[in-house]
């Protein structure tokens, strides 16, 4: 089947040594790191919003990118020819796995139940595509920020309405994915969040927000869907304080309402950096309270500051990712999701392979870096060597809870002073980066 990209052939791996602007460089699926395949560590997805439906508009300007399948319209025809246009597209890359918005891939309808049964049409075929190809679905999301019905939010609306028509678009993407397999189903809180506190309740809306995950669970349970729960912080846009903010207000949120066992975290690069965090925070923050569930990939722009959702090309930025994911000995059922688009300037149907092509090396480049650097135990032995005073004497006590401020105090008394610090080796640590890289 080669009808909509003609002239790409399937991506192959030809090695560092290829020009072949249409071939892997690095990403060698089958190649064995620590022990697993290159495709088990990275769980590559492609996200349909981005390649599927973004047309390249901006607040500035129309629609620019050509799509000559697409014919504009927003129907169900149109829509079942955009999943032959992403399986073709998703096999040609061999990536394993992709994730929608319900109204990604189904038109909405004039009424919920029109919606509903757009969904079911478009699920139908994305079933048997998924069969016919091999290709699973990551994790399934609803919509609840596009439509105006939710200008106020979803399950943070004032209106509660919204929140019951909310909680039925959930219900029904939560069917949808456990039908088609997906091994996770994502909360990104769109408008959940406030611009004003004047108008404004925090603590109901916050209340509602958990129980509307809650009732998500329950319902999850109640049709034998297992997959994992995923929540996605992002701090700003649309709304000027969002609930989600970060990886820690997200966790504070979960623990808070007793959701630890059902919720982990899907951590975005360029969510992230809005925060004012680098990836590695905010993964390394999730990782260790066992709730880094899954990344969706991209990167901003250093000189604007908003939700770019460039592909990612930056070697650091994905050894890191990939030091924190190794730590944890991989993603489990998550997995790395292009939540990124083309730039609007490119316009060509071929621009999407360039730009997978070129996130999916990159992330190839970080595990093998990351594997070298854990081979080597370069920084753990750094990090261990950092904190021995930790390992016996006084800093065992405390670690072990039993010093008290009383024997601290006694303990310093008798020393007078501290011994002394050693250096923190920041620049040679970055040397040793280079060194790998
Ligand atoms: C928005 C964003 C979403 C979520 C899914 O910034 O990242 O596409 O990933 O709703
Ligand atoms: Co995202």
């Amino acid at each position: 089947m080669s009808e909509f990209f003609p002239d790409v052939p399937t991506i192959a791996f030809e090695g560092p040594d290829s020009r072949n602007p249409l071939a892997f460089k690095y990403y060698n699926p089958e190649e064995l790191i620590e022990g697993r395949t290159m495709k088990d560590w990275l769980r590559f997805s492609v996200c349909y919003w981005h390649t599927f439906r973004g047309t390249g508009v901006d607040p500035f300007g129309a629609p620019t990118l050509n799509r000559p399948w697409d014919d504009g319209t927003d129907s169900v025809d149109n829509a079942l020819r955009r999943v032959d246009v992403a399986f073709e597209f998703i096999t040609k890359l061999g990536v394993p796995y992709y994730c929608f918005h319900d109204r990604d891939v189904a038109p909405e309808g004039a009424t919920l139940a029109e919606s509903h049964a757009n969904f079911d049409a478009i699920a139908a075929k994305l079933k048997e595509s998924q069969q016919a190809t091999g290709v699973k679905l990551l994790w399934g999301t609803a919509n609840l920020f596009s439509n105006p019905r939710f200008m106020h939010g979803a399950a943070t609306s004032p209106n509660a309405d919204v929140f019951a028509y909310a909680a039925a678009q959930v219900k029904k993407a939560i069917e949808v994915t456990h039908e088609l397999g997906g091994e996770n189903y994502v909360f990104w809180g769109g408008r959940e969040g406030y611009m004003n506190l004047y108008n404004t309740n925090m603590k109901r809306e916050l209340d509602h927000l958990a129980q509307f995950m809650h009732m998500a669970n329950d319902y999850a349970k109640e049709i034998g869907f297992t997959g994992q729960f995923l929540f996605e912080p992002k701090p700003k846009e649309p709304t000027k304080h969002q609930y989600d903010f970060d990886a820690a207000a997200c966790l504070n949120f979960i623990r808070q309402y007793g959701l630890l066992d059902v919720v982990k975290l899907n951590i975005e690069t360029n969510h992230a950096t809005l925060a004012g965090h680098t990836m590695m925070h905010e993964l390394e923050y999730a990782r260790i309270q066992n709730a880094l569930g899954s990344i969706d990939a991209n990167t901003g722009d250093l000189l604007l500051g908003w939700d770019t959702d460039q592909f990612p090309t930056d070697i650091y930025l994905t050894t890191q990712t990939m030091l924190v994911i190794m730590a944890q000995d991989g993603l489990g059922a998550g997995g790395t999701n292009f939540d990124a688009k083309v730039r609007r300037e490119s316009i060509d149907p071929v621009d999407l392979f360039h730009a997978h092509i070129g996130g999916m090396d990159a992330f190839a480049r970080g595990l093998k870096t990351a594997a070298g650097i854990r081979s080597d135990q370069a920084l753990a032995d750094v990090v261990q060597q950092r904190y021995s005073s930790f390992d016996e004497g006084i800093g065992k006590r405390i670690e072990q809870g039993h010093a008290g401020f009383a024997e601290l105090e006694t303990y310093m008394m008798e020393k007078g002073e501290a011994d002394a610090n050693q250096s923190g080796r920041q620049e040679m640590l970055e040397n040793l980066i280079n060194q790998y890289i």
